[in-house]
């Protein structure tokens, strides 16, 4: 299968960020990416593709102008304010309950009023980044509207947890969530299924009341994993998309005895909707010691996770989402699409 890769995301690479009570040196950092790249290659996975440019059009149906506008001029705004030395932008107050969740003109507002948490700085080349990713999802997505069987999106900086006004996660747009609009712009019915060990809050915010594309998610459970405030298993949906979501949370632990029986539920749900076209935001934090994760999938499990997506036998697209334990990275991500090849 075809990957789409840019090097603009080397331009989105920041020194650290705020949890566990302190500053941590990043996680999704741009060796991610060169790792992904070279697995792929080394694997023979398929020919490499430059994105093609697809314009904010494709992005404005997912996010808002706004928040997409607050992201393009972040850092220039937060420089100016704070002074240009700065390392990385990371908002420290945000509308709690109770408070009004509106920005004003001030950059520290506007960043605490549209991210979520300390794990995703912002620094001068991720609004590039950001946007060069979503073009990337965009050329996958347009490979296999065009009849390609699948395509793997090479996005970094990840998506699944961005919303339509909302970042957090290290994510910024929703790679995937975009990727599907555009395809039911084309008329295709679309369902995803995100395999990363977080609960890809954003993309089931997005398509939360939508009947039109299925969002599937099988993650850590979130009373003990991030993102901690979505992704239980009574969100199935609202309005007329009720019943067009399912989350199925994992506790912390799981191997593939856990983890494939989610995988043939979900599959089964798959099924039943019947899409034209599958999105699997793929996150291979789910691995065995990966630092950000917290269950044990290893070796042979992730080609177990590509045969068994490949045996959906739909045309497919991959975006690339979490994975942190670098010398595994590569090898589990090239396991998964190799193995979707073979099925
Ligand atoms: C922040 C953890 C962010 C997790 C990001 C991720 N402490 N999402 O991998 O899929
Ligand atoms: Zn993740």
């Amino acid at each position: 299968m075809k990957t789409v890769y840019s090097d603009t995301h080397e331009a989105h690479a920041y020194t650290s960020e705020f949890e566990r009570g302190h500053l941590t040196p990043a996680r999704e950092i741009p060796a991610r990416g060169r790792l992904i790249l070279d697995a792929v290659r080394a694997r023979g996975i398929g020919p490499l593709s430059e994105p093609a440019h697809f314009g904010n059009e494709p992005i404005l149906r997912v996010h808002t102008a706004e928040f997409v506008h607050v992201l393009e001029h972040a850092w220039s705004r937060w420089t100016a304010k704070y002074g240009f030395d700065l390392r990385e932008a990371i908002p420290s107050v945000w509308p709690g309950r109770g408070m009004r969740n509106i920005h004003t003109e001030d950059i520290e507002a506007a960043l605490g009023c549209y991210g979520f948490d300390t794990a995703t700085p912002i620094v001068a080349g991720t609004w590039t980044a950001a946007r060069a990713a979503a073009d990337i999802a965009l050329t996958a997505a347009q490979f296999v509207s065009r009849g390609e069987r699948a395509a793997f999106a090479l996005t970094r900086p990840p998506g699944h947890h961005a919303a339509s006004d909302l970042y957090g996660g290290y994510c910024f747009l929703n790679n995937a969530a975009i990727a599907a609009q555009y395809l039911v712009d084309q008329g295709r019915r679309v369902a995803l299924l995100d395999v990363d060990i977080h609960h890809g809050n954003g993309t089931q915010a997005i398509f939360l009341d939508r009947a039109d594309v299925l969002t599937l998610s099988i993650h850590g459970d979130p009373e003990r994993f991030y993102p901690h405030f979505s992704g239980y298993v009574d969100e199935t949906g609202t309005g007329a998309g009720e019943g067009f979501n399912m989350n199925y949370p994992l506790p912390l632990g799981s191997g593939w005895g856990t983890y494939g029986q989610a995988i043939e539920a979900a599959s089964e749900r798959v099924r039943a909707f019947a899409p034209d076209v599958l999105i699997v935001p793929l996150g291979v934090d789910t691995h065995l010691d990966d630092p950000v994760g917290g269950f044990r999938l290893e070796g042979s499990d992730f080609q177990r996770l590509g045969s068994a997506l490949g045996k959906l036998g739909l045309p497919t697209v991959f975006t690339m989402e979490g994975g942190y334990r670098l010398d595994t990275l590569g090898s589990a991500v090239a396991d998964v699409l190799s193995a979707f090849e073979a099925a």
